[in-house]
């Protein structure tokens, strides 16, 4: 049998075009300049996807013989799951290799923007120390943090959390019953009972502005928004206003709603820290993912089934 032409949609680490070329033919998506011809040629013998973006229903169209998308990232939602399912389609997605990674990042983002680390080293550099010692800050010391999501990356923060001696609730799809931590029934009603609100659940259509001007109020004037999830899940136009209104006092982001493009009005604010979508991006933690990138496609063509699978696509038998 042929061996199966693996089709890559975006730059990748070069450790995964490295490993996949010694076992399949490749093709590179952004090297081609006529996207349309090149699909028409080459769409119908692609077997597997590596994906770390958007793969619509349309693409998937393309590719009638695709059996799997290996996408690079724990978070899937670029990936059209349900065209995937209906075309017997396997996604796997990076799992459990990020996790601790992420939650140190959630971490570092919150004590960055509660006491303002990023203000302070800038105000070291402009030689201000000189003039007068820094403002004093705001405190975690007895503070309440409230997770949105609590999934792998949102237990492993609220472990690390409660090492900080915060007290810890948290909302999702739904209560669970092996945790210590409150549970409350909407994301208002959590912003309500907290100080410092931690978005850490999945993207997509379901959890679309689930942080939203309503939300941002029942936060309050202490409390801070940290999302190291997707820019989807926060109305980014509502938080915008709620900084400048002091609606909220401040915000920490990794992840923004149309990246890498951060709205100017974020960036001339004072009261949040930005940071570029780093929360897994260490050597490291990006290697160990793309090693499972290569290793679902790999597993899969042995014959012995993907690593790991999303639940929202079936595992037909090869
Ligand atoms: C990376 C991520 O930004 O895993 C995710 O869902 O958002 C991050 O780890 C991305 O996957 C790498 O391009």
């Amino acid at each position: 049998m042929a061996k199966p032409d693996i089709l890559i949609l975006r730059p990748v680490m070069q450790t995964v075009t490295d490993q996949l070329a010694r076992r399949f033919p490749l093709s590179r998506l952004w090297e081609e300049s006529d996207r349309d011809a090149f699909l028409d040629r080459i769409g119908p013998r692609i077997r597997g996807v590596v994906a770390g973006g958007p793969v619509d229903a349309d693409l998937i169209a393309r590719l009638p013989a695709l059996e799997i998308v290996s996408n690079f990232g724990v978070g899937y939602d670029g990936v059209d799951t349900a065209a995937c399912a209906a075309a017997g389609v396997v996604v796997t997605n990076t799992p459990d290799e990020l996790t601790d990674e992420v939650a140190d990042l959630a971490l570092g983002l919150l004590l960055a923007t509660v006491r303002e680390l990023p203000q302070a080293d800038r105000y070291v550099r402009a030689g201000r120390w000189l003039e007068r010692p820094y403002p004093l800050t705001a405190t975690l010391r007895g503070r309440r943090l409230g997770i949105l999501g609590l999934g792998r990356i949102g237990r492993a923060i609220a472990g690390r959390a409660a090492a900080f001696g915060l007290a810890i609730a948290y909302h999702g799809r739904s209560r669970q019953p092996d945790v210590p931590y409150d549970y409350h029934e909407t994301p208002a009603d959590l912003a309500r009972a907290v100080d410092i609100l931690m978005v850490v659940a999945p993207g997509g259509a379901g959890t679309r502005h689930i942080v939203n001007a309503e939300v941002l109020e029942a936060l309050g004037p202490d409390g801070v928004l940290i999302n190291v999830a997707r820019g989807s899940l926060v109305d980014e136009t509502a938080l915008i206003t709620a900084l400048e209104a002091g609606t909220i006092r401040a915000a920490g982001l990794d992840v923004f709603a149309d990246e890498p493009r951060v709205p100017e009005r974020l960036i001339a604010r004072d009261n949040v820290v930005l940071l570029p979508h780093v929360g897994s991006a260490s050597v490291h933690t990006r290697n160990a993912m793309a090693q499972l990138v290569v290793d679902n496609l790999m597993s899969w063509f042995d014959g012995r089934g993907p690593l790991t699978p999303v639940p929202e696509t079936p595992v037909p038998r090869r």
